[in-house]
């Protein structure tokens, strides 16, 4: 894939909070509508989802969570998309590359699943996003301490990447992400994204996954995540004018079009 520009990594989360309505089938047939549209504006990678990493959210099962997202991994690679796998599951990532997903968006970075780090060295053909973490939804935010953010988030990531090299995975498989929202208030937040330059000193590509996040709902007084969405866009202008590699974000075409204006400034 050319780094001409930045990325946008389109949102499918198949789980029941983001679907009204419940319901396997439905599950299924809303998420490949919705994929349907993510590929006409334009998206680079659709990123799927069935476990919700929300603050305080509980963990699904192993099954639930393969039940959930192997149909719809099926069906993107029909459709010719390119799939990440969001998930902290050794065994879901496996059952999603064997699908054809060709990205693993793990964000705990493999401290989930000690049996992640070997997955991703045995499909050296497969990117594997690194996210900082400091534990499950239900606990992080008690963990969101920090005398230095931006330094300790970079120690963290650059201590995983050690990790993960040594368990046999290449440098060229490694994206990296602040992990924007995970065991973090809002101005540490800001802190990372003002300061993402110094997390590029790592040498790796950067995913930045802000879209529609509390802390824009903070600063706005905007209760909806959908009424975060033009601030999610202002962020993403200035990361693509910083070169990061990626957005992961809900909507897609607004954020092309915000890519493109990067570009131009950046001329
Ligand atoms: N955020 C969420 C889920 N997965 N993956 C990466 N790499 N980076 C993120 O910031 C990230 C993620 C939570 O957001 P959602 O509930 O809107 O999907």
């Amino acid at each position: 894939m050319s780094q001409e520009r930045t990325l946008v990594i389109g949102i499918l989360n198949v789980t029941p909070d983001s679907f009204a309505d419940g319901g396997k089938h439905f599950d299924f047939e809303s998420a490949i509508i919705r994929a349907k549209e993510m590929i006409a504006e334009g998206v680079d990678i659709i990123d799927v989802g069935g476990e919700s990493t929300r603050p305080g959210a509980e963990r699904v099962s192993e099954e639930e969570e393969r039940v959930r997202v192997i149909p719809v991994i099926t069906e993107l690679i029909e459709l010719g998309a390119v799939v990440s796998i969001d998930t902290m599951r050794a065994s879901t990532a496996i059952a999603a590359i064997g699908a054809g997903a060709t990205f693993v968006n793990d964000v705990s970075g493999g401290l989930a699943d000690p049996d992640m780090a070997k997955v991703i060295a045995k499909n050296p053909l497969v990117q594997y996003i690194v996210m900082h973490w400091r534990g499950h939804s239900d606990q992080m935010q008690k963990s969101a301490i920090y005398s230095d953010v931006v330094s300790e988030v970079k120690d963290e990531l650059d201590e995983r990447i050690t990790q993960l090299l040594k368990a046999g995975v290449a440098a060229e498989q490694i994206i990296i992400d602040p992990g924007i929202g995970f065991a973090k208030t809002a101005e540490h937040n800001w802190e990372l994204l003002r300061n993402i330059d110094r997390l590029s000193l790592l040498g790796y590509p950067i995913l930045v996954g802000a879209s529609r996040k509390k802390f824009l709902g903070e600063l706005l007084g905007a209760n909806s995540p959908d009424d975060r969405e033009a601030a999610t866009i202002a962020i993403t202008t200035a990361m693509a004018q910083l070169g990061v590699w990626g957005v992961r974000t809900h909507a897609v075409k607004a954020h092309r079009d915000a890519i493109e204006v990067a570009m131009e400034l950046n001329k």
